[in-house]
């Protein structure tokens, strides 16, 4: 399978599932302002309507979008590493998880305060929505290691979405200090670190390269 990705944006969440599960995978990297892949690749919105990364495809020549499904397609086509809740119950928190992180904080929170393109009451609206969407997971992870009993594909997202607020003006350790300990704990796990020190060195040279 190939994982279509960009440095340090939320598809390091699969290439985290896809490191906990041994999968045999390879990675092509997007350039995500001019949508093709690289190294001087072809036209990335062919296999991704909208150009956004992740996109996987599968080894039966499936294309996969959006994280929430592509982590849990991860987590069911690997099921030994044990990356998502096998009960009904347990897997219906993962997807409120999976869904809170996607709507409530990637889209909600962090699209604007990231886009440069975004005008100054964009991020402000989003500013607004950090303090009962923080709470709420502050909350949840105090005293616990993840957001599930176990590790599962959900902290995959949330430790790669919470990573960006070092680019915002949310400062993590100063306000919330159960979700800094979370991080700090989950960049532990070897594939999580694996998968963060490979993309930040790309990410280096996307920066690099963009002058
Ligand atoms: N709804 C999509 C959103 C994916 C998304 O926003 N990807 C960003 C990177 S974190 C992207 O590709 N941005 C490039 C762009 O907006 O052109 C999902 O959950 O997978």
């Amino acid at each position: 399978m190939r994982l279509y990705f960009s440095p340090l944006a939320c598809s390091m969440a699969t290439r985290i599932a896809l490191y906990e599960a041994d999968a045999d995978a390879s990675f092509v990297e997007v350039d995500a302002k001019t949508k093709r892949t690289l190294p001087g690749g072809g036209d990335f919105t062919e296999k991704s309507p909208l150009g956004l990364v992740p996109t996987l495809e599968t080894d039966d020549g499936q294309l996969l979008t959006e994280n929430a499904a592509i982590l849990q397609w991860v987590a069911d086509r690997f099921p030994k590493a044990a990356l998502a809740p096998q009960d009904a119950a347990g897997r219906t928190r993962l997807v409120e998880w999976l869904s809170f992180i996607g709507t409530e904080l990637h889209k909600a929170i962090f699209a604007p305060l990231l886009d440069k393109n975004a005008p100054e009451g964009a991020k402000a609206y989003a500013l607004g929505k950090v303090e009962p969407r923080f709470r709420r997971i502050e909350r949840h992870l105090e005293g616990r290691p993840f957001l599930l009993p176990k590790f599962s594909v959900a902290d995959a997202y949330l430790v790669t979405v919470l990573t960006w607020t070092v680019a915002t003006p949310i400062d993590l350790k100063a306000t919330w200090p159960a979700l800094a300990a979370y991080v700090k704990g989950v960049r532990t796990l070897p594939s999580v670190a694996k998968a963060f020190a490979e993309e930040r060195e790309l990410y280096a040279a996307e920066m690099a390269r963009a002058g």
